[in-house]
């Protein structure tokens, strides 16, 4: 094991999500996992608690203490929580010069309940994502970044192409959460890749159920093959082919979403 990736995101309890879900996955692909922790959540399989943010000095502590010691191949940002924490990531992705910024701009959980503060959104979209290598949101997150609301297919482009402007070097907006916007069908799932040149469709099969990390894993997966080097466009397809394989192994360890043993 030769390549590094850092993740910076939220702790989840279940493992199913966040820091613990992409540690796991960074494992799987074979690259030694760094963790830098943004925010703490009570939750269990059904609901989210109590959710509370590390300072943004303590997250710009554990980037720098970290950063000047070990250079990771990739760095993947989750649930951030608050525009400080959001700010520490920028300041050290510039500062360390770190390549391969997976920005998953996490701003509500599966269930519902929010993992962003106020805000902090907006400040991810000024200062965050003119230095992302790839940013992926979902649809719900696409829409509430671009200001667009998806309908067709078409729509879909066009969010892509606003987020574009936003500075990413290629946006995929990811549709297995949502059947809406006629992106996917209910049988159908679509990750939608824009590089500024063209687009990119990788199709895939829905499977009916709630999973629990499923954009979790698909990004971290993405910083773990950017992290060994390959091409963006293929990392995002055997990452789209690793998390349906994920959740053709689903397991109900709770009463509410299955979660990913790998
Ligand atoms: O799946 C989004 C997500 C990311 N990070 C943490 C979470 C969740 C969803 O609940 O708890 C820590």
């Amino acid at each position: 094991m030769r390549e590094t990736a850092l993740t910076v995101a939220g702790s989840d309890p279940t493992g199913g999500a966040g820091l613990q879900m992409d540690l796991r996955v960074f494992h799987h692909f074979g690259v030694y996992g760094l963790s830098a922790v943004a925010a703490l959540t009570a939750q269990n399989t059904f609901t989210v608690g109590v959710v509370t943010g590390v300072t943004g000095r303590f997250l710009e502590e554990q980037l720098n203490t970290l950063l000047n010691d070990i250079r990771p191949g990739a760095l993947k940002t989750g649930m951030l929580y608050s525009s400080d924490a959001v700010r520490a990531v920028a300041k050290a992705v510039k500062e360390f010069a770190l390549p391969n910024l997976v920005l998953d701009p996490v701003a509500v959980s599966s269930t519902g309940s929010r993992l962003m503060e106020e805000g902090a959104l907006e400040v991810m979209r000024k200062e965050l994502f003119p230095l992302a290598r790839v940013i992926t949101p979902n649809i719900p997150e696409a829409c509430a970044l671009s200001g667009i609301t998806a309908e067709s297919e078409g729509d879909l482009e066009r969010m892509a192409v606003r987020l574009k402007e936003l500075g990413p070097e290629v946006v995929i907006i990811t549709g297995g959460h949502s059947a809406e916007a006629g992106a996917a069908s209910a049988a159908e799932t679509l990750e939608l890749v824009y590089d500024g040149h063209a687009f990119y469709r990788i199709p895939g099969k829905r499977t009916s159920g709630e999973f629990h990390g499923t954009g979790c894993a698909f990004s971290a997966a993405l910083a773990a093959l950017l992290a060994k080097g390959a091409p963006v466009v293929e990392a995002a397809a055997a990452a789209k082919e690793f998390v349906q394989g994920a959740i053709g192994g689903a397991a109900s360890f709770g009463r509410g979403m299955r979660l990913l043993p790998l």
